[in-house]
């Protein structure tokens, strides 16, 4: 299996870190913008979008971060990333699809200026404010969902949002912080 990724990046990070974290048996391939690798024929044979993180396991290819996430719990179940039952996997990908829907547009909006105000990401803090609460991750133990999501908040853009009101979340990105997979993959932060 080989990812390909830029650790720099959340999308990348959250997929890079929970390889490292979990040791898994995962070749990590760093892919170089200056030599426009993603634009590669070789790579848009591999993700035809030309972005990373992207995947490859034999003859299958993968792209889309989250998909890589749980794909890879799925394959390396030692992880206990992801529940296997109706319920949990459900649960798992409420949270994947609230990350893509909700907090990434809200994030997005401010990295590129459309908006300003950091306060208009204060709601989406207080819904996993109230999912943290008495939990230490996100759904328990830690999944596949912790690092889909922490990544984001771990940003420069992400830390200047306002924890206030959201201790449990700040305590959270904290605790996400110091996981070894995280610590492995600390660069100068975006
Ligand atoms: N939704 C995708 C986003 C992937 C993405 O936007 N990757 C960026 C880096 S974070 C990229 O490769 N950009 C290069 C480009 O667009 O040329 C995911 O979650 O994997």
């Amino acid at each position: 299996m080989r990812l390909y990724t830029f650790t720099i990046t959340p999308n990348n990070r959250k997929v890079e870190a929970f390889v490292r974290h979990f040791d898994l048996d995962v070749d990590i391939h760093l892919v170089s913008f200056k030599d426009k690798e993603t634009q590669s024929p070789a790579f848009l044979a591999i993700n035809p979008m030309g972005k990373v993180p992207a995947l490859t396991d034999g003859d299958f290819r993968l792209w889309e971060s989250n998909a890589i996430l749980t794909y890879l719990a799925t394959k390396f179940p030692q992880t206990g990333a992801l529940p296997a039952d109706a319920r949990g996997r459900a649960d798992v990908d409420r949270w994947l699809h609230w990350q893509s829907c909700h907090l990434i547009p809200a994030i997005g909006a401010l990295k590129t200026g459309t908006e300003t105000d950091v306060a208009t990401v204060t709601p989406l803090l207080r819904i996993l404010e109230q999912q943290l609460a008495g939990r230490d991750y996100m759904l328990g133990t830690l999944t596949v969902v912790d690092f889909a999501i922490s990544a984001y908040l771990m940003t420069k853009l992400g830390r200047q949002l306002d924890y206030s009101a959201c201790p449990h979340v700040a305590a959270w990105v904290e605790r996400m912080g110091g996981l070894k997979g995280f610590v492995a993959t600390q660069v100068k932060a975006l």
